[in-house]
């Protein structure tokens, strides 16, 4: 047994391992100060809610109360071991700031009220506009989050009970691009790899991921390899010195927005070497001529002169890639929020097809997730997708979801693409959408360019409603606010970026009269009385399980079958991954194994995009293009971003995010570690350009851009000249406990363009030009961790981020005087 800072020491002690073993148990634990494992009343299975790893643990539950965590040896994911914000963010739920009871505006004050008033109101709402203006005046804009049972339920009331085609969810924000990528080369969404193809791989590349920081456990995963014999080679695409940056191999720092011209060049020079799988590409992939004809303009110099990389440094990585023999390519928001976010992320697929390294141990692509659940909104539909990845372009999957349902087709929009998140902000500052009901977000913190997102959601002919389990930015503004049980109080399956999934079980009861997502939606549709066919109820369940086999039917035959897993075979394991049925009873480790694609005409997803354009392709083109199901290499070239930096605005923006914290903290601001370990914005710039403003450590400086102004204080950072990064994790409402606007002017996103991506339509939260000016000296450092990216340019200036005795977990590994971690 072993106690560790997890603050100081993020990704804990060291179990080396080589290529091709198991990765080996470590489990982690936290309890509550005082609280000895032998005196928790129960354990209750679940795993986290703030990454897509989907970590196993239990909750240990005392006197009614979450009192913390310990992870699952036996799980597939995490062996065992969780990281800073698993270890200490379950102190949220029990925060006093907990939304308990229901609240509606009256004479513009939120004021409390019982569930009928509330929801009446929703219900009263809905039928007014349903009856004066039809369905598309409703718009729902949920989440990452959520359960896919509450998903999946929502899915089926907006689409087929009110017939709106207004549903999408913030993974519009987070993994459209993932999915739009798998989507354009394989005709289907769905991870070819597993995390196991770490164990096996020879060279890991990461591509705008910072997985160090994001994924904590996974690359504690990757850190294990690189401590063990035969370490991987790893290559590191981010124009910040992130922990991933500095373990890896080679770091390739290119300008920001200028990744596919990099994918190009790259694959460029694999081609020409001549390191490819010729009969792979003849046997499973269509589209290799017009490929090699686009990128011949992309040789190394070329390339160097867009990214602002050395021309050597290319062909070298190059080699790397074309020479790697179990290759694992990860993708991130590096690529899925920067310029031509689709065409560069498809590239990551073209290498692996070109390569012929798909579907063995080690050789897999991961078009990683951000959201514990975003996975799911996808596969059931409550977003830009429908149910079950079928195709709302292909008449018999229409009708064969309306079967599903016991409805008419035709009341299930799908005249047009779904309609994505925002471009429901447009109709709804247009007028169109007169009611938006926001689940399990803060867009008001979280959408680019928050002055305009703001005069939006406050505009009086709006109906906003919110389902939240705390009084946010957007609550703030809303009609009527929905107290929501969180993770620990309900229970629900979720599925992470490996295709696995995990059952999190309720362990304590939600504060005061808030309700599960599941119950609302059910009690909505209740209210609504929408019915099938038959007169029968439209929504026949109300509690977690039968959702789940309502969801399983609707599976049924399609990429992501779940017809194979239930809740009793859930518990107890350690995760299963889809498809599950019949055929695969255990679940299925990789896909494509065999060069067997979901892209035959009939059963695929989607028919695909032009990558520039992003205009869909007819059937017809696509039957042409890709009559007998092979994979497709689509190709693109690189056009300089809308806003580039120059003249007044000479600084390329970018934003994201730090290991402690989670998106706009609604809960890790209310867990004392973390938040002490990066408690205010900083912005990181390079030690050139601090010094060309005669800017120190920890000034208080002023980033502009054409939408608004943020002040945040300096951290000199080893980032890329030219370029700076904010976290946007900071709103404008101190969540620390203050109750006014204390925040204003430091959200990230009063910068950021309202601009997205002509494929995915995610917006371009790491493109934009921007001016920085001194403010005034800081008297201090700038309040930015040391163990991360934001670590300082010249080490030992800085105090080092540390927990001390607070920010300690135990581990059950032998202490050894050596440990730690790097
Ligand atoms: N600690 C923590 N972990 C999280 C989350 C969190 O909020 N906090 N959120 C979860 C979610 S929802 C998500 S989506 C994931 C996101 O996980 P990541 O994608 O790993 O996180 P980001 O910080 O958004 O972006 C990754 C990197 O992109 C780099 N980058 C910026 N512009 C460019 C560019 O033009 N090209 C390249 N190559 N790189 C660029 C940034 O420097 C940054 O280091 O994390 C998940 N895990
Ligand atoms: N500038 C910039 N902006 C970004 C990004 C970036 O990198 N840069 N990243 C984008 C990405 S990838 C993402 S994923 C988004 C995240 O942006 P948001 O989704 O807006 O951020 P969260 O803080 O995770 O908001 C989730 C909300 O759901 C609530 N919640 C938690 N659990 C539940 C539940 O079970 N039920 C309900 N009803 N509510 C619940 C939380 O209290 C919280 O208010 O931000 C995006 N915005
Ligand atoms: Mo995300």
């Amino acid at each position: 047994m072993g106690r560790t800072d997890r603050i100081a020491e993020p990704w804990g002690r060291r179990t080396p391992y080589a290529r091709g073993e198991a990765w080996p148990a470590r489990v982690d634990t936290r309890l509550a100060d005082g609280l000895a494992p032998e005196d928790v009343d129960r354990w209750v299975q679940s795993a986290s809610i703030l990454h897509s790893n989907g970590d196993g643990l239990d909750i240990a539950v005392k006197d009614g109360r979450i009192a913390g965590v310990r992870g699952r040896a036996g799980d597939r994911v995490n062996h065992g071991r969780l990281g800073p914000k698993d270890l200490f963010g379950w102190q949220a739920n029990a925060s006093p700031d907990r939304l308990r009871r229901p609240l509606v505006r009256q004479g513009g004050e939120l004021v409390e009220t019982d569930w009928d008033t509330a929801m009446d109101r929703v219900a009263a709402r809905t039928r007014e506009l349903m009856e004066e203006r039809g369905p598309s005046s409703i718009g729902f804009y949920t989440t990452g989050q959520l359960f896919a049972e509450e998903y999946y339920t929502l899915t089926l009331i907006a689409r087929g009970g009110i017939g709106t085609n207004h549903l999408d969810g913030n993974t519009r924000l987070c993994t459209s691009t993932a999915a739009e990528a798998l989507k354009e080369s394989f005709a289907c969404d769905g991870q070819p790899g597993s995390y196991t193809d770490i164990d096996h791989a020879d060279t890991i590349a990461l591509f705008g991921h910072n997985m160090a920081e994001t994924q904590t456990v996974l690359w504690t995963r990757v850190l294990d390899r690189l401590a063990g014999p035969n370490p991987p080679v790893v290559v590191c695409v981010d124009p910040r010195p992130t922990p991933v940056a500095r373990a890896a191999t080679v770091h390739l720092a290119p300008r920001p927005g200028t990744n596919l011209a990099l994918m190009n060049g790259l694959l460029h020079e694999i081609i020409r070497n001549g390191w490819t799988d010729e009969d792979y590409i003849d046997r499973h992939v269509t589209g290799y001529g017009e490929l090699r004809e686009r990128l011949e303009a992309y040789t190394p110099e070329h390339v160097a002169d867009i990214c602002g990389v050395p021309a050597e440094q290319i062909t070298g990585t190059a080699r790397l890639l074309g020479t790697a023999e179990r290759l694992l390519s990860t993708v991130l928001q590096g690529f899925y929020q920067s310029h031509q976010a689709t065409a560069a992320s498809v590239q990551v697929n073209n290498l692996h097809l070109v390569r012929g390294m798909l579907g063995r141990p080690g050789c897999g692509v991961l078009q990683m997730n951000g959201q514990p659940t975003a996975q799911n909104t996808r596969e059931c539909g409550a977003n830009g997708d429908m149910p079950g990845f079928r195709n709302w372009e292909n008449d018999a999957h229409m009708a064969d979801l309306a079967r599903v349902w016991n409805v008419d087709p035709l009341n299930i929009p799908h005249y047009a693409p779904p309609t994505h998140a925002l471009q429901m902000f447009r109709y709804a500052e247009e007028g169109s959408i007169r009611m938006l009901w926001i689940s399990g977000t803060n867009p008001a913190v979280s959408l680019p360019e928050l002055r305009r997102i703001r005069s939006v959601l406050s505009q009086d002919r709006l109906f906003l409603v919110v389902q939240d389990a705390f009084l946010t930015e957007t609550a703030r503004l809303a009609d009527v606010v929905l107290p929501a049980a969180i993770w620990g109080e309900k229970t629900g399956t979720f599925t992470n970026a490996d295709r696995t999934v995990h059952l999190s079980e309720k362990a304590v009861e939600p504060p005061g009269e808030a309700r599960s997502d599941l119950e609302i939606f059910c009690d909505y549709a209740r209210r609504l009385d929408f019915r099938d066919k038959d007169g029968g109820p439209l929504v026949p369940w109300n509690d977690p399980e039968a959702a789940f086999e309502g969801w399983k039917e609707c599976s049924r035959g399609r990429p992501c079958d779940y017809t194979g897993i239930t809740y009793a075979k859930l518990r107890g394991s350690g995760g299963i991954q889809w498809p599950c049925d019949e055929d695969h009873p255990e679940g299925t480790e990789r896909l494509y194994a065999d060069g067997a694609f979901w892209s035959r005409p009939d059963y695929c997803e989607s028919y695909g995009r032009d990558l520039i354009t992003g205009a869909p392709l007819e059937e017809t083109e696509y039957r042409a293009l890709n009559p007998d199901g092979r994979a497709v290499l689509k190709a693109a070239s690189y056009f300089p971003p809308h806003e580039a930096p120059g003249g007044d605005h000479p600084f390329a923006l970018i934003t994201g995010r730090t290991l402690y914290h989670f998106h706009t903290r609604t809960k890790t601001a209310r867990a004392p570690q973390l938040q002490a370990a990066a408690p205010e914005v900083w912005v990181e710039i390079s030690p050139r350009d601090a010094a060309a403003h005669g800017i120190g450590e920890g000034d208080l400086v002023e980033i502009g851009t054409p939408r608004g102004t943020v002040r945040a204080r300096a951290r000199i950072s080893g980032i890329r000249d030219d370029v700076l990064f904010l976290p946007f994790h900071y709103g404008y409402w101190d969540t620390g406990g203050g109750d006014g606007p204390d925040g204003a002017g430091r959200a990230a996103n009063e910068l950021t363009i309202t601009d997205w991506d002509p494929v995915s339509k995610q917006p371009l939260f790491k493109t934009a030009a921007a001016r920085l000016r001194r403010v005034e000296a800081g008297g201090g450092p700038a309040p930015a961790p040391t163990t991360t990216a934001s670590a300082p340019a010249t080490a030992g200036t800085v105090p080092a981020t540390r927990g001390g005795a607070a920010g300690e977990a135990e581990d059950d590994l032998p202490a050894t005087p050596t440990g730690g971690s790097r």
